[in-house]
Order: C-alpha cells, then sequence, then structure tokens
C-alpha cells in the first residue's frame, strides 16, 4: 500500500491540472503603439480610389501653374454616380478627389479663393464636385475623401504668413459642407506661388483644423499622423513593413524622413502611422487620351505589394475631361477585380483537417485540433477555444491564435487528408494588439515526410500574403522565429493563383 501522501500528490496533480485546462488566461496586453478604432476602420477597407481632376484634366499637364483660365474647367457629361458606381464594383471602400491641386483651382465654390468652379462657364458657375461626389458616395455606400494640395500656385498671399489663414478657412469650407470625411490627404509639395515665394506651412494649424471638423478623418501626408505615403508612387510596401514610425522632429515634404524609411517603417516606431500606397492605373496622376491603363497583371502585383505588405492601396483612377472615367479603364478595373475575386474565393485553409500549434495561451502542451466537427467546442478547454490555432481559421475578426507572455517563437501546421495546392499564403496579425511579428518562415511537407522552408520573411502586419511558387503538400506550418512580444495572428488561408502565378516576392 502507498503512503496516503502519496494519493495526496495525486489528487493535488489532477486538480492542478484542471485548473490548468478550465481557468481562462487573461488576453495579452496592446504592445506598443496600437491603431486607433479610426485606423483599424481605415486599414479594413484595403483598396480605396483616387481621383484627380481639374484644370489638368482639360490641359494635359501634371502640374498646373495657376494660370489657367477658370473656363477651361468644363466637364460636358460629369457623372459623379458613374464613378461611386464603377469604384463599387472594383472593390473600393472609399474615393478621394483632388479638390485643390497644386494649381490652386477649387472644384468647389470656395469663398476663400477667386479661382474655383464659380468663375467658370461650367453650369453657368453654379456646378459643385465636392458636392456631387460626396451625394454620389453616400447613394453608393462609399466613403468620401478629400485631397487638398498647401501648394497653391494662384493663391495671391501664397508665400506671405497670411496664407495659412487662407488655408485654415479653406479646409474649414470643404471639411464643412460635405458630410463625413474619412481621410484627409495632405501632399508634402511645397513650391513656389506666383510671387515666387514659398510658403512656410503651419502644419498644426491644418491640422488641428482637420481634428476640430472631422475628428474621425484620418490625416494623410508624408508623416501621417493618420497614416503616412509609402516613400514612392510605383505601388510598392516595403517587403518589411511596420506600422509605426518616429516622426518626431519630422514635417512633410523636405522635412519627411528618408523615403526608403517611409517603405519600412520603423521597428518599435514611436507612432502608429499605417503605409498608404498611392499609385495611378495610369502613366500619369491626370487623364491624358494619348496614355492606358496599366494590364491586370501589373494591378496584381501592385495589390500583393501594398495591401499584401501591410499597405492601404490608394489607386488612382483619373476621370477624363467628359467628367467620366473611361470605358478602358473601368474595364480595366472590372478584370482587376475579377481577377482578385479568381485568388480570394476559395480558401484551401479550410480543407485542413487538424491544425496543430507548439504553444496556445494558458496551455502547457503542443494543442491539436480536429478540425472536421468544428462546431463541438464543449470538449476544449477554456483556453483552446479563446486561443487556440483554429481561430486562425474563422473568418471573425476580433478571434485570434494567442501563446503565454514569455513564448516569441511558436508554429502552427495545417494537415490535409489529401495534398492540397497554392502559391498565396495570407498572415493577419491581430493589429488592435499592436504589431508584433519581426521574422516568419513557411514550411512545406515533401512526400518522404520532410519539411522544406519555401519562404522566409519579416512582417507580417494588418495584412501580409506571402508569394509562393506553387506547392502541393499534406502539411504547411508557419514558423514564427522572432517577435517583439507574444505573437497574435488572427488569420492563415492559402490561395491559389493561377493566372498570374509568375508573380513572386521581390
Ligand atoms: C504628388 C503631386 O505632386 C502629384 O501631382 C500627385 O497629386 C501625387 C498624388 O502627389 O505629390
Amino acid at each position: 500500500m502507498k503512503h496516503p501522501f502519496t494519493y495526496f500528490f495525486l489528487i493535488f496533480l489532477f486538480l492542478s491540472s484542471c485548473q490548468q485546462s478550465y481557468k481562462l488566461a487573461p488576453p495579452p496586453e496592446p504592445y506598443g503603439p496600437v491603431p486607433t478604432e479610426a485606423q483599424l476602420q481605415w486599414q479594413r477597407m484595403e483598396m480605396n480610389m483616387f481621383c484627380h481632376f481639374g484644370p489638368n484634366t482639360f490641359t494635359g499637364k501634371e502640374w498646373g501653374d495657376g494660370t489657367e483660365v477658370e473656363d477651361i474647367f468644363n466637364p460636358t457629361q460629369l457623372d459623379c454616380r458613374q464613378w461611386t458606381k464603377i469604384a463599387r464594383a472594383a472593390g473600393f471602400k472609399g474615393i478621394i478627389l483632388t479638390a485643390k491641386h497644386h494649381d490652386g483651382f477649387c472644384l468647389w465654390p470656395n469663398p476663400e479663393s477667386e479661382h474655383t468652379v464659380a468663375q467658370s462657364i461650367w453650369r453657368n458657375g453654379k456646378g459643385d464636385v465636392l458636392k456631387e461626389l460626396s451625394d454620389a458616395c453616400r447613394q453608393e455606400g462609399v466613403r468620401f475623401g478629400i485631397y487638398i494640395s498647401p501648394w497653391d500656385r494662384n493663391a495671391p498671399t501664397y508665400g506671405t504668413p497670411a496664407y495659412n489663414e487662407t488655408f485654415r478657412k479653406t479646409l474649414e469650407s470643404a471639411l464643412t459642407q460635405y458630410g463625413d470625411i474619412f481621410e484627409q490627404w495632405f501632399d508634402g509639395a511645397n513650391g513656389e506661388g506666383p510671387n515666387g515665394k514659398r510658403q512656410e506651412y503651419d502644419w498644426p494649424l491644418f491640422n488641428n483644423t482637420v481634428h476640430q471638423l472631422q475628428p474621425q478623418a484620418l490625416i494623410f501626408s508624408d508623416v501621417g499622423p493618420g497614416c503616412r505615403w509609402v516613400g514612392n508612387e510605383e505601388g510598392r510596401a516595403g517587403r518589411t513593413c511596420w506600422s509605426l514610425l518616429n516622426t518626431d522632429g519630422f514635417t512633410p515634404g523636405a522635412g519627411a524622413p528618408p523615403q526608403d524609411t517611409l517603405t519600412v517603417g520603423n521597428r518599435q516606431g514611436k507612432y502608429w502611422i499605417p503605409a498608404e500606397v498611392d499609385v495611378s492605373i495610369r502613366p500619369g496622376w491626370f487623364y491624358r487620351d494619348s496614355e492606358h491603363p496599366k494590364s491586370v497583371e501589373e494591378l496584381m502585383r501592385i495589390y500583393y505589394q501594398s495591401v499584401g505588405r501591410n499597405g492601404l492601396l490608394l489607386l488612382n483612377v483619373p476621370p477624363d475631361s467628359r467628367g467620366l472615367i473611361a470605358a478602358e479603364d473601368s474595364a480595366r478595373l472590372m478584370e482587376f477585380a475579377a481577377a482578385l475575386q479568381s485568388v480570394f474565393a476559395q480558401d484551401f485553409a479550410q480543407n485542413a483537417s487538424e491544425i496543430k500549434a507548439s504553444h496556445v495561451r494558458g496551455e502547457k502542451n503542443p494543442i491539436t485540433q480536429n478540425l472536421k466537427n468544428r462546431t463541438q467546442k464543449t470538449s476544449l478547454s477554456a483556453n483552446v477555444q479563446a486561443y487556440g490555432a483554429a481561430n486562425l481559421l474563422d473568418t471573425s475578426y476580433h478571434s485570434y491564435w494567442a501563446v503565454d507572455d514569455t513564448v516569441h517563437k511558436a508554429w502552427v501546421m495545417l494537415d490535409f487528408d489529401k495534398p492540397e495546392s497554392f502559391n498565396r499564403v495570407m498572415l493577419q496579425e491581430y493589429i488592435p494588439l499592436g504589431q508584433r511579428v519581426s521574422k516568419f518562415h513557411i514550411d512545406i511537407m515533401l512526400p518522404d515526410g520532410k519539411w522544406r522552408t519555401v519562404a522566409t520573411e519579416t512582417t507580417i502586419g494588418y495584412k501580409r500574403i506571402v508569394l509562393l511558387p506553387m506547392c502541393t503538400t499534406k502539411a504547411v506550418r508557419i514558423c514564427i522565429d522572432e517577435s517583439l512580444a507574444c505573437p497574435v495572428l488572427n488569420r492563415v488561408a492559402l490561395f491559389k493563383d493561377e493566372l498570374y502565378s509568375n508573380l513572386a516576392e521581390e
């Protein structure tokens, strides 16, 4: 007979193991800077449309010099509903319009300026593009944003302190008449005005005005504070792309951090300022008959290198001089949308029979979750329900796989009954808790049971789509190798791009 102490000891062990699995570990604390609710909503829009429209549409210039006569702006068939319908059908969630480009011409009757639609022949000076587009956006369920260039080659006061106040009033006029604005786009360009002088911009005044009048609007500039320029106009976020940026001591324009820093962001940066990737579907920002839209393949490359690299894609589709998006561009956008649909319609990770995690928050041992009867959750411990790797496969944004705070290296593995083929791996970090992962790799299992590494990458962020050669395998493993705090992921998905399978990480 065993010593009674042995029984006590066994009972104690049993009870403590029960406690281990039934007591829910608290969720991970946020790490570092995190997005505001508005920044999170913005990031989840993923693709927005940019519209460059104004006197340049009629003169064929990229930068008007401010001397253009107002009557040159005369779109014969303006129909903003056509723009918003196309935007929605193509999958864009918002539209940003150049309300005032560097030439100073305002697409709305701005009382602060003598160089606006009100002075033009268009609709006898009664037209207002901001009104028409904001109404069309509301009708179509697309969010509305405004680009206003502080650089003004027409304003007589440009280059004097008085201009900052004129610009503040200009903002006030644009931001108070057209409903909710989701993004205020500030161009950092700072050239000379009509009197040959440059302006010293009062950025705190401009930003405060936006914050006051449209508190939910994100301010875009080279340095944010809502979102940042990605540092190029080629449609390319960094293969490493942090949503964090150090901006103390920097300003938009010439005072911005180097462009490659904007492309990559700052690991452990001080502020959450995610990257926005602005690029034009055409060679220029404004419409020209002689130019043509990019191919679907190029648009897919841009998608993978923007949305697929933790950026938001702002694709410029410039309306023509009729005030319509050209048929060629519209057709190209529909082909692009169809290509995206063909890739992302089927997630092959959903066919997995099991998912195994090296770690699950609050659990001592690796956990395997059978995916065949996922509805039967009752047999799972509270921790596995809350933090298990099966959460990576549901489409609920707020459920995630998490590990203990001390664990910074961990893997998840998907097992299939029969081999699956895929060439795109989509990963998402649960960014409401911060951006954490700084290095990961992907392995596939070879027929002999050995693992082969098919990708080694760095950041994930809101979304990372890794481009692989076509893989056919019965098991795939995502290994987090380095993370600034315990990794927290909310999605793993596997897709097949057969049309543009030649696109690779570069
Ligand atoms: C730049 C401008 O100079 C271009 O004309 C264009 O508007 C682009 C989006 O931003 O800074």
